[in-house]
């Protein structure tokens, strides 16, 4: 990645860290406005998440007519999605005809891992570490994503069981043959809930080690209706616009309600869950607005899950087991197609290590308290180290050399979830501070990709050539944040949301809750000439 007549690093006007659903679109919109663009993609194809998760049963609980660009028209317009949810196999033949749509292929480069971006204040540019050689830049924007890094947990003996072990979110590619196999499975997240009722059809035995009970409401998925596409279709940027003002960032045409649980009769709150219920899906915490505000309002939410669960499982004990207890809603909640009628079958057991933590692997299996569960395989669905992770792995260095990993020690901190203070032309694509997995992904990805565009539009059109955040901006904006979420029950349990999940990461609210009420404050900031930024 050398000039070889200068022998200095290969210079473009932006590179792009990340070739998922935000890197791609970063890519095109920056190439729109004129700029050289790179991107790097540690995977061998493009597609991010959809590209790595490709776990039994993984697909997007967000509907397919919602999880999906909007920036071209007949794009949204050409592309038939087949099923209410789409499957990841689905989703990553859409992000592979995008790219070749809009030909971007060639300016990602593949199985290329940045390591270091450190920035040159005296050149004022970004200088980019790969594995595969150096490059520098004037803009570096870190599209990597806020659960790309997965997480195993360390568990003693591991390095001795002499069975192979997978990760949800690195699966191979080839597929993994279960039949005939004895399978332990940690962890019960999305990502267990989607692949447990699979693994369970397919092996002849399913152990699932079980830490924290978790909610999960029916998917209903199906056929996509072609009819309602087409509706859909007819109307896309009104529901698209609808999308937006949603506080979930998604349901255009099945809104969260803005009642107040609190003032509804014991028949109207039935009533209620009832319908979401059968509706399916996140829509569920829609139901009222006073859902994750109110203790006693989200009781009665989580105490109606529970009846349906013990209405599904057949042994009470299992049942009781399987019935969380935290806040409904606190951690995320999942989305199922047959997760607790899974645990009636014969083939399926459910551990407790909630209150028995696992003693450690062996060469045969798992071993919890004085019990050895002999498997021939473990499933770690384990989950990521969320919103920093990936950026954490990277030794990013701004002013001064001062490296992003110690600034943040103690949590991160952003601006809008843009950018960090002293951290100049550098820019985070749903970073956290700002909506990401508290909102639809795909539209939040859209909003800051157009956001990052017209900004560097607006410099380039001034003469301006560096952006950064402003101390006190960034410390008005971390406090914000704070603050919304501690008015809320979302601080209440150990979830990935607060870093809770990785042993030894700061406890802090990372995402920010008001998807339009977050769009609306980036609007006023860039109609305010990108108050908050020192541009120069
Ligand atoms: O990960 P998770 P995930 N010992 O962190 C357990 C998105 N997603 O991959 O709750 C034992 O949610 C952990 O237990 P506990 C979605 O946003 C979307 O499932 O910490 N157990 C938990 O049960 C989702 O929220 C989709 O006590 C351990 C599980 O592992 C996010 O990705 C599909 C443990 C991890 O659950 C992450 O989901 C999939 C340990 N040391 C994912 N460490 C869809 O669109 C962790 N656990 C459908």
């Amino acid at each position: 990645m050398k000039d070889t007549a200068t022998d200095t690093p290969e210079a473009f006007d932006a590179v792009v860290v990340g070739a998922g659903f935000a890197g791609l679109y970063t890519l095109h919109r920056l190439r729109g406005l004129g700029l050289s663009v790179r991107v790097f993609e540690a995977g061998s194809g493009v597609g991010g998440t959809w590209f790595w998760n490709r776990y039994p049963g993984a697909r997007c609980d967000i509907e397919s007519l919602e999880y999906s660009y909007q920036f071209s028209e007949e794009l949204q317009q050409e592309w038939e999605w087949t099923e209410r949810y789409a499957t990841q196999p689905e989703i990553l033949r859409y992000i592979e005809h995008v790219a070749e749509r809009f030909d971007l292929v060639r300016d990602v480069q593949l199985e290329t891992r940045v390591l270091a971006a450190r920035f040159d204040d005296s050149a004022n540019r970004w200088e980019i570490g790969t594995d595969k050689g150096a490059v520098s830049a004037s803009y570096c924007i870190m599209a990597t994503g806020c659960l790309s890094c997965s997480h195993t947990p360390n568990i003693e003996g591991l390095d001795r069981f002499t069975g192979p072990t997978y990760h949800t979110g690195r699966w191979p590619h080839e597929g993994v043959d279960f039949s005939a196999v004895r399978v332990g499975l940690i962890g019960t997240g999305s990502s267990g809930v989607q692949s447990i009722p699979f693994i369970a059809e397919e092996a002849e035995e399913l152990v699932v080690f079980q830490r924290t009970a978790t909610y999960a409401v029916p998917a209903h998925n199906a056929a996509l209706d072609p009819e309602y596409q087409r509706n859909v279709k007819a109307r896309y940027s009104e529901f698209r616009k609808a999308n937006r003002q949603t506080h979930l960032g998604f349901g255009s045409d099945y809104p969260a309600s803005d009642d107040l649980a609190a003032e509804a009769t014991p028949e109207e709150l039935e009533a209620r869950y009832e319908e979401r219920w059968a509706r399916g899906g996140l829509h569920f915490m829609g139901a009222f607005v006073d859902l994750m505000l109110d203790a006693e309002v989200n009781k009665g939410a989580a105490e109606f899950v529970r009846g349906k669960i013990h209405e599904v499982v057949e042994d009470p004990a299992v049942a009781n087991l399987l019935s969380p207890e935290q806040v409904i809603g606190c951690k995320r909640l999942c989305v199922d197609t047959g997760y607790y009628e899974t645990f009636n079958r014969e083939n399926v057991r459910l551990v407790d290590i909630g209150k028995t933590p696992i003693d450690c692997v062996t060469e045969k299996g798992v071993k919890v308290g004085e019990v050895e569960y002999e498997v021939d395989a473990i499933v770690f669905a384990t989950g990521f180290d969320a919103m920093t992770g990936a950026l954490s792995r990277i030794d990013i260095r701004g002013l001064g050399g001062r490296s992003m990993k110690e600034k943040w020690a103690a949590g991160p901190r952003t601006y809008l979830g843009l950018g960090t203070s002293g951290f100049p032309n550098l820019f985070i694509i749903t970073g956290p501070g700002s909506p990401s997995v508290l909102a639809n992904m795909v539209p939040a990805i859209e909003q800051h990709v157009d956001w990052i565009g017209d900004c560097i539009a607006h410099m380039r059109s001034a003469g301006l050539c560096r952006i950064d955040v402003a101390q006190h901006a960034e410390d008005e904006w971390v406090d914000h944040v704070n603050q919304l979420a501690d008015a809320t029950l979302f601080p209440t349990c150990n979830s990935w949301y607060l870093g809770a999940n990785v042993p030894g990461k700061p406890r802090v609210f990372m995402p920010y809750l008001s998807f339009p009420l977050y769009v609306a404050k980036c609007d006023e900031v860039a109609a305010n000439g990108y108050e908050g930024f020192a541009l120069s």
